[in-house]
């Protein structure tokens, strides 16, 4: 094969593993190849570049990415990441999962990854279900949104994912849809080369599951959702960033603030022990 008939992004990508499992009009490919392009843009080691990812369709892309990746068990991706980070400080941590994975079984995770500002990218590809397992009601399942488990429409309030990661401790935090790819990828270099717990939700079709039950049997159907109802709004409180059947949907990049990072504060009181200024009074 010539040089120039490789696609730029297939040093990137487990070829091995292809074809992938994702159906047409879902949003993964997008949220993989922005990834990608954001990780070439960051200009990051791949060496110190490591992916976790949980159980579900978003979970597939550690199996895709042609980084060191890890495919863990449902909802425990970050404790795996966090594990990682404390062990060897230098790596880059990024957690690529779904809604279900990381805020249903894995959400107790997430808050208290965030508490203690662990240095890692969390990026949620939310499709407001359950794709993998056929399409059940999630944590982020929009008010009246038909699943297979709420034929008549969901009765339970969603997450809204931006306001939680804020009130958690989240020093970077943004919302896009994959109909924002430029805007997402510059996100994502962006939160690489950031310090602390940054989290980037981005909105992604799921036309088998959830689509064909709600009004968006093609995915072209909801990037047009996207389009008519998606508003920019950077610096947005995320109170106003619920997501709500016919209503504006809020993007951009909420919060992106400083902070002193879990591993930065322990090597203080490393340092503090070693040099006995505490534990002696
Ligand atoms: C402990 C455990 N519980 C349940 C499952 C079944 N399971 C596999 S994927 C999944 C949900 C996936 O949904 P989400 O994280 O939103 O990802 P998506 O498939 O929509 O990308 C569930 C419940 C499992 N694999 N392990
Ligand atoms: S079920 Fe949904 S999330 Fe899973 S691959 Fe198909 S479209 Fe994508």
């Amino acid at each position: 094969m010539k040089a120039e008939d490789k696609h730029p992004l297939t040093d990137y990508v487990r070829e091995d593993r292809m074809p992938h499992i994702w159906c047409s009009g879902c949003g993964l490919g997008t949220a993989m190849s922005s990834f990608v392009e954001a990780v070439k843009k960051a200009k990051l080691e791949a060496d110190n570049l490591v992916i976790v990812s949980g159980i579900g369709c978003a979970g597939r892309v550690a199996g895709y990415l042609n980084f060191d990746s890890y495919h863990t068990t449902h909802g425990r991706a970050i404790p795996f990441a966090l594990g990682l980070k404390l062990a060897n400080p230098k790596l880059k941590v990024v957690v690529f999962s779904g809604d279900g994975d990381l805020f249903a079984i894995g959400g107790n995770h997430f808050i208290h990854a965030a508490r203690r500002n662990i240095d890692m990218l969390v990026i949620c590809v939310n499709n407001f279900n359950y794709g993998m397992t056929g399409g059940q009601v999630g944590p982020t399942t929009p008010l009246e949104a038909r699943t297979t488990t709420t034929p008549y429409g969901n009765i339970e309030h969603p997450f809204n994912l931006p306001y939680l990661a804020c009130a958690s401790g989240a020093v970077y935090v943004a919302r896009w849809t994959v109909l924002d790819a430029r805007r997402l990828t510059n996100s994502i270099a962006e939160a690489l080369n950031k310090k602390g717990f940054s989290f980037i939700e981005i909105l992604a079709p799921c036309p088998t599951t959830y689509g064909k039950r709600n009004k968006l049997p093609t995915g072209l159907d909801e990037l047009e959702l996207y389009k008519k109802h998606a508003i920019l709004k950077h610096g947005a409180d995320t109170k106003e960033a619920d997501i709500v059947i016919g209503k504006s949907i809020i993007t951009g990049k909420f919060i992106d603030i400083e902070k002193p990072t879990f591993s930065e504060i322990y090597a203080e009181m490393v340092h503090k022990i070693k040099s006995a200024k505490i534990g002696e009074e």
